[in-house]
């Protein structure tokens, strides 16, 4: 055999296995500009919501259809539907992602009554998903996945962009707990409905079956945002939510000791070598028993003070530098919110006080 026919052999194998990828599940397609995929994206969404109308919202507190959403093309010819277009509900947010600006229109059905999520959330939020596409010149959503009894909460930090940024507009519901084998009850959730431009989803990335969605489709998502849940990346004794330092709402730029950890990823969050856990526990000596016990400071304390414990200070939060056992003068140390707390000062460190009763 020449070197030539082996070449040929090899050339047709690896065209082959080239081909074998492309019928892989997961297909990435080349990356399009952002500024001209968004051109495209939101002509498509645009027209989407002038030729679709949306159908009365159910509002039908602790029933499977409250704030169940139907849309449906406008026929020819009708002029008595209103198209989303024009509904008042409809609203708009930009939102920055990658360096660009995305308008992102979306339908606020009802806000909610209980707390909006931060960015590293985790939430529990029912969804119909569906993508737009283009079909006959006309554009029409193709259902992909509808999550209607979720049990699963999701982490706004590894959600889709789009999600992340669009969450913080709306509110969790009340919650009445389960009784027995029944689920829980959740009423006055947030709902709604986001159009959301390709980058903010799955971009060039395809979606494979069952739940296909082709690359660079924009979608949308019906929600009802049920519950949401604080989480502790770091497992440092901190929440997430509360490790955003500069109260911007984003926690990528929070990092105070500036070692490109941020601080909701960070064990030691002032760099002075002693773990933050470490830094915002106090102990409490017996003058009896000699005994010693450790406890840690919440983040913020509790609003009022508890007549029914002895201590007054250990129920504020994790207080800025500090060396002795209480008293009104100290008092603003554990309460004002713009205080250092001393697991964010490298200049404080322990061990610290122990109080004694
Ligand atoms: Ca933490
Ligand atoms: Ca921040
Ligand atoms: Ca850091
Ligand atoms: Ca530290």
């Amino acid at each position: 055999m020449n070197k030539f026919k082996l070449y040929f052999i090899v050339s047709c194998f690896l065209f082959a296995l080239f081909s074998c990828n492309k019928a892989d599940d997961t297909t990435y397609e080349p990356l399009h500009f952002y500024a001209v995929q968004y051109e495209t994206d939101i002509a498509l969404i645009e027209d989407f919501l002038k030729t679709h109308y949306l159908e009365p919202v159910v509002n039908h507190p602790g029933f499977e259809d409250d704030q169940n959403v139907t849309m449906a093309v406008i026929p020819a010819g009708n002029t008595s539907l209103v198209p989303i277009w024009d509904s008042p509900l409809l609203h708009s947010k930009e939102v920055e992602f990658n360096n660009f600006t995305y308008k992102v229109y979306y339908l606020q059905l009802r806000e909610g009554e209980g707390e909006a999520p931060t960015r590293v959330d985790q939430v529990l939020a029912s969804y119909d998903g569906s993508y737009i596409a283009y079909n006959n010149g006309k554009p029409e959503n193709t259902r992909f996945q509808y999550a209607q009894y979720p049990t699963t909460f999701l982490g706004l930090d590894n959600t889709i962009a789009g999600w992340r940024e669009m969450f913080l507009f709306f509110k969790t519901g009340t919650v009445e707990p389960a009784e027995g084998p029944n689920p829980a009850v959740y009423n006055n959730f947030g709902a709604g409905v986001l159009f959301l431009p390709s980058a903010l989803a799955y971009y060039n990335l395809a979606q494979p079956a069952p739940g296909y969605i082709p690359a660079y489709s924009p979608l949308i998502f019906s929600f009802k945002l049920y519950d949401l849940k604080h989480v502790d990346h770091d497992a440092d004794g901190i929440l997430s939510n509360d490790e955003d330092v500069n109260t911007d709402g984003d926690f990528t730029n929070d990092d105070t000791d500036g070692d490109g950890i941020q601080n909701y990823l960070d064990i030691d969050d002032d760099g002075d070598g002693y773990l933050t856990k470490a830094e915002s526990k106090y102990i409490v000596k017996d003058n009896v028993t000699h005994e010693e016990f450790t406890y840690y400071y919440p983040f913020n304390g509790a609003a009022t003070d508890d007549p029914a414990t002895p201590y007054v200070d250990e129920r504020f939060g994790i207080p800025r530098k500090f060396s002795g056992a209480g008293g009104a003068a100290a008092e603003a140390d554990f309460i004002d919110p713009a205080r250092l707390r001393r697991h964010l000062d490298p200049s404080v460190y322990p061990p610290f006080a122990v109080i004694t009763h």
